[in-house]
């Protein structure tokens, strides 16, 4: 990095704020939800202020500024230079998500800050699709729609050259950056001119809705924009009083006194006036608005045994609901730090972590899920493209196409949640 660059922290930073700042003029209702969830956040925080401990009192500044959005990308070279792009802003794509199963033809990742004081300062994440077009069945069509991606760029050329110059220089300085959080939202913008004609859009519809949506449109608008709250359920039920109407059901585990993983909820998409190549206009409904709570991180154990549950449609009573007898079974990460005022005995070492915890010289704390949930996703996607199946094949997982697309590996969640937790315990056993 040379010695002008501003830090890929304080650049992701700056776009997720211009990204709300653009999709609260573009959804409206987007803007009135920011404003419930920040009123329950706040009343929550009176109700239980230990929420977020002392020694990290980043994590409530963090809670202001947590965002995810999501889009849909037409192609291998888009999402090649997608990742480009989020790199200069320090975030990188974590896991492999097949959502083919459920009948959404796209595989996705998420791209996300991985280290932990990254993850503080700003955790903005972007669940990116990559459009499968291996899985429509009609030829002509697949071949029409893979032309029509052919001939757009959805980047800048100003996009591109400041993407080559961070590559080149390890960075940007302050001036390029600014333009940088600039150029790079134009790809994101609401285009409402479609890039074909009426007869092609419905064509591509009457196949399936999302394909619809990554072709016929000049760029990858950003379809939600998600705030993280601290009680869900309390959203969803004052939805209704601001004139939202919300999904029915809320995805992922259900309300527990120690939250895994990930809840969340959405209501319906905008329908929205477009205007197609020949001047027919139609509507298109594509952008929605989503919240979420986040838990504890599972371990693959963990995550095994909420899929199981999952599947049998389980009451989740299987599942551990206090902290000591999550971390006795290993099913998530946790973070060990010393109580406020506590010290180490001298000559303590980890052999002795249980017996430190017990007389409250250490203090442990849920290692936050940052990733998401397939079958949450494919629900968020179904209920905003309409339940209807569409023609495509159901499909397998390909992570090796999606990965050469890509450009490189995804990493791998566990392993992530594993370095906090280990990195605690190392930071914990070398202070004295
Ligand atoms: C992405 C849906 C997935 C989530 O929160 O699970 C998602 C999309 O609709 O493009 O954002
Ligand atoms: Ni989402």
């Amino acid at each position: 990095m040379n010695s002008h660059s501003v830090s890929p922290d304080s650049i992701r930073d700056a776009f997720s704020k211009a990204m709300s700042a653009m999709y609260q003029q573009e959804v409206p209702q987007y803007g009135t939800l920011l404003q419930i969830v920040s009123e329950v956040n706040a009343h929550y925080l009176q109700q239980y202020p230990d929420t977020f401990t002392p020694d990290n009192p980043l994590a409530v500044n963090r809670l202001e500024v947590e965002r995810h959005g999501a889009i849909r990308l037409g192609s291998a070279a888009e999402l090649a230079t997608m990742r480009r792009l989020f790199a200069v802003m320090g975030m990188y794509p974590v896991s492999y998500y097949d959502l083919s199963a459920a009948g959404v033809p796209v595989h996705s990742t998420a791209f996300r800050a991985v280290d932990e004081a990254a993850l503080l300062y700003n955790p903005f994440r972007v669940f990116t699709s990559l459009l499968r077009l291996d899985l429509i069945d009609d030829l002509s069509l697949r071949e029409q729609a893979s032309q029509i991606l052919a001939q757009r760029d959805i980047f800048s050329p100003r996009t591109r050259a400041l993407i080559a110059v961070a590559e080149r220089d390890g960075g940007l300085t302050a001036a390029q950056a600014e333009e940088f959080v600039t150029e790079a939202l134009k790809t994101f913008q609401w285009h409402s001119d479609a890039q074909v004609d009426l007869a092609t859009y419905e064509a591509l519809l009457n196949h399936h809705r999302l394909i619809a949506d990554v072709v016929s449109f000049k760029g990858p608008h950003i379809n939600h924009l998600t705030p993280r709250t601290l009680d869900i359920d309390r959203v969803q039920a004052c939805m209704p009083d601001y004139h939202i109407t919300p999904k029915e059901m809320i995805e992922g585990p259900p309300r527990r006194q120690v939250p895994i993983l990930l809840r969340q909820t959405s209501f319906k998409a905008l329908s929205e006036t477009i205007t197609f190549t020949d001047a027919a206009a139609g509507k298109h409904t594509a952008r929605f608005g989503e919240i979420e709570q986040r838990g504890l991180a599972l371990t693959p154990a963990g995550r095994a045994l909420y899929d199981r549950l999952l599947q049998d449609d389980a009451d989740f009573s299987a599942f551990p609901d206090d902290i000591a007898a999550i971390r006795q079974q290993q099913l998530g990460y946790f973070r060990y730090t010393l109580q406020p005022g506590a010290t180490l005995p001298a000559g303590a070492t980890i052999a002795q972590l249980e017996s430190l915890i017990d007389t409250d010289v250490v203090r442990v704390t849920p290692i936050i899920y940052e990733d998401f949930l397939p079958v949450s996703a494919a629900g968020i996607f179904q209920s905003n493209l309409g339940s209807e199946r569409g023609k495509v094949s159901k499909g397998n997982p390909n992570k090796q196409a999606f990965e050469q697309a890509l450009g490189c590996a995804v990493l791998d969640e566990f392993t992530l949640y594993q370095q906090i937790e280990d990195r605690s315990l190392a930071a914990l056993f070398a202070a004295r």
